[in-house]
């Protein structure tokens, strides 16, 4: 019988260390790992998901963006997810807080990037009984907030290391995709965004990655890299302090001598330096 199809490109999106990767390798590959290696940067899986709608077969080919979590890098996660079609609001169901932020923070800068398109809402670590701050309801009554953008369920509480609701949830968005009318996007230009709200130390490291991205082409490219230079200079993502960002760029512009002409990885040192230089704290 004839399948319909349907390409999307969908975005996880919450706080550091909620279970982004996570809930991607257990949809992906069933896997699940204790570690926690913070996602830099951007990294793409494809999956394609078969499901009945209304007695008719239907594909699904998902593109998962899973960026960097960090809040306060938002101009580098803008980069990353401005034509995603779909968002997962990925929240942990141990701290409160991460709930909190996926309506101070995520929805905000979904709304102001790409616009209202479909989006579930998921609380993660249900397996974690003992430690649990919240539950479902909370997570239906901000889901309930965002109906507008895609009329089904879109609350859960899954676990990446139990495997419980994940591929649920992933169906849920799925249908929402291809159920609902998605907007047109709002067509801010992202160039200018933000730009004169640099005032931290942090601020700087957003917009030096994200302009390194930006020369390099792509964010998804240009992550291994950044993850690198990151490393070699003892970055903290989380508290980055200014010596250590003048290391990385420092050693951006080394690397960035290997492929590009001297005078421009000197003009992209110095530019970054400025920007650095000129943040308080
Ligand atoms: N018990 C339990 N631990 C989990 C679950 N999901 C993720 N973790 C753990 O939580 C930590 C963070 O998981 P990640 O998937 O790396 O989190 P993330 O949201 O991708 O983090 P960033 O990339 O920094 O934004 C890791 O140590 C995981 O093993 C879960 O469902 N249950
Ligand atoms: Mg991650």
């Amino acid at each position: 019988m004839l399948c319909l199809q349907n390409n999307s490109n969908i975005v996880l999106l919450g706080d550091s260390a909620v279970g982004k990767t996570s809930l991607i390798s257990r949809f992906d590959a069933g896997l699940f790992g204790s570690d926690y290696n913070p996602t830099i940067g951007k990294k793409v899986t494809e999956k394609e998901i078969f499901m009945d709608i209304g007695g008719k077969p239907y594909q699904m080919n998902f593109m998962i963006w899973d960026i960097i979590g960090q809040k306060g890098y938002k101009y580098s996660q803008t980069t990353s997810f401005y034509n995603a079609k779909g968002a997962i609001m990925v929240s942990d169901l141990t701290r409160k807080e991460t709930l909190a932020s996926i309506m101070s923070y995520w929805i905000p800068l979904v709304l102001r990037v790409i616009g209202p398109v479909p989006m579930i809402f998921l609380g993660n670590k249900s397996d974690l009984l003992e430690e649990k701050e919240y539950g479902l309801q909370e997570i239906e009554m901000l889901a309930g907030s965002c109906k507008a953008f895609g009329i089904g369920r879109n609350a859960h509480v899954v676990s990446a290391k139990t495997g419980e609701n994940v591929e649920a949830a992933f169906e849920d968005l799925a249908q929402l995709l291809m159920t609902n009318h998605v907007p047109v996007k709002l067509g801010v230009d992202l160039r200018l965004m933000d730009k004169t709200e640099v005032n931290s130390v942090k601020d700087a490291l957003d917009h030096i990655m994200a302009d390194f991205a930006d020369q390099f082409g792509k964010m998804e490219y240009a992550t291994p890299f950044l993850q690198h230079q990151l490393t070699i200079s003892r970055v903290d993502l989380d508290d980055p302090d200014r010596d250590s960002v003048k290391r990385f760029i420092d050693n951006l512009a080394m690397a960035e001598g290997l492929y590009k002409e001297a005078f421009k990885s000197e003009e992209n040192q110095k530019k970054r330096h400025m920007i650095l230089m000129h943040v308080r704290n």
